[in-house]
C-alpha cells in the first residue's frame, strides 16, 4: 500500500510555509504528521488533564468561536481556564494552517475547537457513531454541499500514551467500492428530513452519498478488517493534519487530543479537482449539489 502519511519536521507552529509536494499530498487525502510540533501545556494547565471535566452528557469539550466553553463541569475559574487552554491551541492551529496554506486563507471558516479527554478504548457507542470503525467523515444533521473538513489533531497525553489511528485506503478507492452499494438519493426524501427538523438544510445528493459511504464502511466488519489499511500511533506530543470527509480513519485507543477544525470550499482549494465532490461527481456522471 502507498504510505498515506507524510512526515514533516517542523518545531515551531508560526514556522510553516507552503510547499506543493505537501499541499499535494493533503489534497490527495493523506495525512501531515509533525512529530516535532507538541502542544506544550502551562504548568497550570496539567490539572485540567482529566475526564472528570466533562459534563455527563457530552463526549467532547468545544470552544466555539465567540469563546465560549461548552461541556466543562465545575465553577467559573475552571471553566475559563479550560477555555483559555482549548483557545491556545486554536490559536496555534491556526497559525500552522495559514503558514502551510496561505492560499485557504480568505476562504476559511472556522469551527469550535474541541478538547476530548475520554479514553478511546473503554467508550460504548452505537455502530454508527463508533470512530474506531474506518471512515470519512459525513453528518447526518449539517448537509455541507461539498464543504470541505480540514483538521488538525495534536495529542497531548501526559502518560506518553500514543493515539493510535488506522488510515486506510485512498477515497476513489473507498468510493469505488461502496457507491455501488449506495442507496439512491430522493428529494423528497430529504425535504421530508428538512421538514422534520432531522437536517438543518436540504440534504443534497453529495451528503446523501457520503453518508452512504460513512455508514458502508462502518457496518461492514470484513471491510474493516481486511481492507488496505496502516495503523498509526501519534505520539504523545505530535500533531496531524489532514481532510477528514477524505482520508479514510478510525481511532483505537488513546486519551487527551485537542481539535481544531476549519471548514472550506471545495473550488478554494489548490487542485478542486481532488475533492470528494469532484470524485463522486466524475464516478457518478451527475452534479450533485
Ligand atoms: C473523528 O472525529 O472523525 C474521529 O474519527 C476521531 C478521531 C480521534 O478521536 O482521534
Amino acid at each position: 500500500m502507498e504510505a498515506q502519511l507524510v512526515e514533516l519536521d517542523l518545531d515551531d507552529w508560526n514556522a510553516a510555509t507552503p510547499n506543493e509536494a505537501w499541499i499535494a499530498a493533503l489534497e490527495a487525502g493523506k495525512v501531515l504528521y509533525f512529530p516535532r510540533l507538541g502542544f506544550k501545556l502551562l504548568p497550570e494547565e496539567q490539572a485540567l488533564l482529566t475526564p472528570e471535566l466533562l459534563s455527563p452528557d457530552v463526549r467532547n469539550i468545544s470552544l466555539d468561536a465567540d469563546g465560549r466553553i461548552k461541556g466543562v463541569v465545575g465553577d467559573e475559574a475552571r471553566q475559563q481556564a479550560v477555555a483559555a487552554m482549548v483557545g491556545r491551541f486554536r490559536g496555534q492551529a491556526q497559525g500552522l494552517i495559514h503558514g502551510l496554506l496561505p492560499h485557504y486563507v480568505p476562504a476559511l471558516r472556522m469551527a469550535p475547537t474541541s478538547y476530548r479527554p475520554a479514553q478511546v478504548e473503554t467508550r460504548v457507542q452505537s455502530w454508527r457513531a463508533d470512530d474506531r470503525r474506518l471512515h470519512v467523515d459525513a453528518f447526518p444533521s449539517r448537509p455541507n454541499y461539498g464543504e470541505r473538513i480540514l483538521r488538525v489533531f495534536t495529542n497531548a497525553n501526559p502518560q506518553g500514551a500514543p493515539r493510535v489511528w488506522r488510515v486506510g485506503e485512498p477515497f476513489e478507492t473507498v468510493a469505488r467500492r461502496f457507491l455501488p452499494r449506495a442507496r439512491p438519493y430522493s428529494r423528497w426524501q430529504a425535504k421530508l428530513l428538512r421538514t422534520l427538523r432531522v437536517t438543518k438544510s436540504l440534504r443534497s445528493e453529495y451528503d446523501h452519498l457520503m453518508l452512504q459511504l460513512h455508514d458502508g464502511m462502518k457496518s461492514d466488519l470484513d471491510y474493516q478488517e481486511k481492507c488496505e489499511q496502516q495503523t498509526v500511533p501519534f505520539p504523545a506530543g505530535s500533531v496531524w493534519v489532514c481532510f477528514s470527509d477524505q482520508t479514510s480513519h478510525a481511532v483505537m485507543s488513546g486519551q487527551y487530543m485537542l481539535e481544531q477544525t476549519l471548514h472550506l470550499p471545495a473550488a478554494r482549494q489548490y487542485n478542486p479537482e481532488s475533492s470528494p465532490l469532484a470524485i463522486l461527481s466524475r464516478l457518478t456522471g451527475r452534479t450533485l449539489v
